[in-house]
């Protein structure tokens, strides 16, 4: 076993150290839009790469099925108390391996196979655990969406009041992955209340923003609440589940532990539980609110440099890190800006927009996001340089001029890379 414990990956597997490098490579020299990304702590990777990694456990804190859990317990309890703090949360279960397992909990604990669940249309910004047909949520229970408004992007609650009179939903889900407005929690729970759902909300992509107090809460209205530790909340890959108490939930931290753990998943993912501890306990310094009150300052500076320059953004605008472009007025579909983005170094994904096609190679929405970005530094002015950076790729991917423009472009987006430097 000579050199086993201490050999690193690049003396023992070329193949797999070259594409670490050239990942973190990948990561230092180009600006990360894609608005579910994020770039972690020095601290939160330590605790992602520990030894912690070997200790199988199952079961809860105090309760294992396994010897040797000591060191487990003290993270997996510290994150729990964390999130408690951070969210004002009586119920927290950090064991989620990840938004979609806490998602599939979630339904596991409340409804039987069959039962209906309504929430956002995917192609409104919703998230494919919430029902979609391929999705074991939508084969396993009966799926129904409400969409947005056509002409304001916005979704239209007396609209979805009047889905949900009529479908009688056990569970109303919202949240989702493309959605750029606030939701209205207090609206979505006063339906919920009225048609006898439960509320259930999936703050996946905002949580950082409501842990930083930059965005309304839902724990105070809904029965239920899952997000994911990526995206906003700028920690490893995985899930939350958490709720307040209430008249509907009394009966279900038994039943969501059991959810969880035998339900959906099997043992921890014991060194992701101390890194969500890590990020929970960034999430609670008071430079955790500066950063989130930029993330959202960024966005509304990138979405009003769009749309100064011609660019229209779905709903008019953005109240969270989200800015979703609409290029049908450009007649280009999200892939040949996302290719051209990523040319000139800024990665960034195509997305549906509502109502569009439903085929992928058809879309004409693109998906840009702030938090990344804010974390390596940049603030409004830099947000100016990088919306005119991308109206500049997308004013020549329309006019076939990419080849003349994108040097420029991808000269000015390296100049922020070098600026503001990441894992040096
Ligand atoms: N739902 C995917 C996204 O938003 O990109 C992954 O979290």
């Amino acid at each position: 076993m000579t050199g086993f414990f201490i050999q690193p990956v690049s003396q023992t597997d070329p193949l797999v150290a070259e594409a670490l490098t050239s990942e973190k490579n990948r990561q230092q020299t180009q600006i990360e839009l894609i608005a579910s990304e994020n770039i972690v702590s020095r601290a939160v990777l330590d605790a992602l790469g520990h030894e912690m990694t070997n200790k199988t456990l199952e079961g809860y804190p105090g309760s294992r099925f396994h010897g040797g859990g000591h060191n487990v317990d003290i993270v997996e309890q510290a994150a729990i108390d964390r999130a408690k703090e951070l969210f004002g949360a009586d119920y927290v279960n950090v064991q989620p391996h990840s938004g979609s397992q806490a998602n599939l909990a979630v339904f596991f604990t409340v409804l039987k196979p069959g039962d209906k669940v309504l929430s956002l249309d995917l192609a409104a910004g919703g998230h494919l655990s919430h029902g979609l047909r391929a999705n074991l949520s939508g084969r396993w229970f009966e799926a129904h969406h409400y969409g947005v408004d056509r002409e304001t992007g916005v979704i239209d609650y007396d609209e979805v009041e009047k889905v949900a009179e009529e479908i009688r939903p056990k569970l109303l889900i919202c949240g989702g992955s493309a959605y750029p407005r606030e939701f209205d929690f207090v609206r979505m729970c006063q339906i919920a209340r009225k048609v006898g759902a439960f509320f259930h909300v999936d703050m996946a992509h905002f949580a950082g923003l409501v842990a930083a107090g930059v965005h309304p809460s839902p724990l105070p209205h809904a029965d239920i609440v899952t997000c994911t530790t990526t995206k906003t909340l700028r920690g490893p890959r995985g899930g939350l589940i958490m709720f307040r108490n209430n008249e509907n939930n009394q009966e279900w931290p038994r039943k969501l532990q059991a959810a969880v753990f035998p339900g959906v998943q099997g043992s921890l993912h014991t060194q992701v539980i101390a890194a969500k501890a890590v990020c929970l306990g960034e999430a609670l310094q008071p430079s955790f609110k500066e950063y989130a009150a930029q993330v959202k300052a960024n966005a509304q500076t990138l979405a009003k440099t769009l749309i100064d320059r011609g660019v229209q953004i779905v709903s008019g605008g953005t109240d969270t890190h989200i800015v979703l472009l609409d290029l049908s007025s450009f007649n280009l579909t999200g892939k040949q800006v996302e290719v051209a983005l990523e040319a000139a170094g800024i990665t960034c994904n195509k997305n549906p927009i509502p109502f569009d096609s439903p085929r992928p190679p058809e879309w004409v929405g693109v998906r840009l996001g702030t938090a990344a970005a804010t974390t390596r530094g940049l603030k409004e002015a830099e947000f100016v340089e990088l919306g005119t950076i991308i109206a500049d790729l997308i004013a020549a991917t329309a006019a076939n001029t990419l080849d003349e423009v994108t040097p420029k472009a991808q000269k000015r987006a390296r100049s922020l890379c070098d600026r503001f430097p990441i894992y040096q």
